[in-house]
């Protein structure tokens, strides 16, 4: 059982910049991803919602941040992070929302914790590098949902698994990973956890 209650996640709020988030208090755990990686389905798979953070066939519409409460007040909640990679963004659109996240992880003290959405079947892009680099530089923790996990055999899942948690060995201290599937609702209780964990440690 989670100790916090994520059914109960309420829309509260989206930005366009750092600069117009909520108040900085309180405690928060951001999703971010490749576009159409999954990450959406993840947010309402975990709250058991069907369409909280909205799900598209068409990605990377989203350059806004959105925010989630756990409940009546705001002091725990989900961040669903623009999505990233969406060849039709501009350039220049993109550098600017890549600084943006970059400052996000280094600034935003409610911040503990990053879960990264990764579709199984094409795990640790090129930015899903960079934000790991960046992550580690500002000490962030990072959660690796290999999703959509649904897509392969169990052999071949537990294959991507493995295979990513090696190639993430030097950041093991910061690092972890499972399989997810938001289509199954696979893998809704380790995460949780790990949730629960960030959300509710004392601030150090
Ligand atoms: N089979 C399967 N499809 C999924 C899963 N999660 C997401 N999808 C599909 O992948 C597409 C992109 O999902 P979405 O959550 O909008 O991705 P986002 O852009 O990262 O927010 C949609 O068509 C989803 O239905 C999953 O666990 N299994
Ligand atoms: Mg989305």
């Amino acid at each position: 059982m989670s100790r916090l209650n994520y059914q109960a996640a309420r829309f509260l709020t989206s930005a366009p910049t750092l600069a117009k988030c909520p108040a900085d208090g309180g405690a928060e755990v951001a999703f971010a991803g490749r576009s159409n990686a999954g990450k959406s389905s993840a947010i309402n798979a975990l709250t058991r919602q069907k369409a909280l953070a909205r799900t598209s066939k068409t990605p990377g519409r989203t350059q806004l941040i959105n925010f989630f409460a756990l409940g009546e007040d705001a002091d725990h909640r989900l961040v669903d992070l623009p999505g990233y990679g969406y060849a039709k963004v501009p350039e220049k659109v993109k550098l600017e929302w890549q600084r943006h996240l970059a400052d996000y992880l280094r600034r935003r003290a409610s911040l503990r914790g990053l879960v990264l959405v990764m579709d199984v079947r094409h795990p640790l892009t090129e930015f899903d590098q960079t934000l790991l680099g960046w992550a580690d530089e500002a000490d962030m923790p990072v959660h690796i949902l290999l999703t959509k996990a649904d897509k392969l055999k169990r052999g071949a899942a537990t294959s991507a698994l493995q295979q990513v948690r090696s190639r993430l060995r030097e950041w093991e201290d910061l690092v972890t990973v499972q399989l997810f599937s938001a289509l199954k609702k696979q893998g809704l209780e380790e995460v949780h956890a790990r949730l629960d964990d960030w959300l509710l440690a004392e601030r150090q």
